[in-house]
């Protein structure tokens, strides 16, 4: 069994577009355990923990700029190979070409700005889901 978890982050775009429930519902639809969730607004100290690897690419500084536009959700999923999984439910980070079916390909587009405002957030390894839940837990 490798039961894992991972720290899902429903972004500013996600929760000022009332996509929350919609959001939620096609995770706990595939089977995946809510195990935490508050909304929170985010600090840029925060963010500068949680985004580390991005610090200074050229999106770094409109990302952060974005992610205190408003509140975030943020939630820890529990399941099987559940890190994997809610990257594929999510879609690949450019929400246009983003596949139908999933999150970003169904709800998210380019909306012409710097950013892209993907909806999602989605750790990528078991180290990234330690580190970013006691970030934000
Ligand atoms: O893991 P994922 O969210 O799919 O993408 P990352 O490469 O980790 O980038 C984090 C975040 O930064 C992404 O969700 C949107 C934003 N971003 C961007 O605005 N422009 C890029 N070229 C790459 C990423
Ligand atoms: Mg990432």
């Amino acid at each position: 069994m490798s039961t894992e978890r991972t720290l899902v982050l429903i972004k500013p775009d996600g929760v000022e577009r009332q996509l929350t429930g919609t959001i939620l519902a096609r995770i706990e639809a595939k089977g995946y355990r809510i195990v935490e969730l508050q909304q929170v607004r985010a600090t840029r100290e925060l963010l500068e923990q949680h985004y580390e690897e991005h610090v200074g690419k050229p999106f770094y500084e409109p990302l952060v700029d974005f992610m205190l536009s408003g509140p975030t959700v943020a939630v820890v999923l529990e399941g099987h190979r559940v890190i994997e999984g809610f990257r594929s439910l999510a879609g690949t980070t450019d929400p246009t070409s983003a596949a139908p079916g999933t999150i970003r390909g169904d709800l998210g587009r380019d909306w012409g700005e710097k950013v892209q405002k993907n909806l999602v957030h989605g750790s990528d390894s078991v180290e990234s889901a330690e580190r970013e839940i006691s970030i934000w837990f």
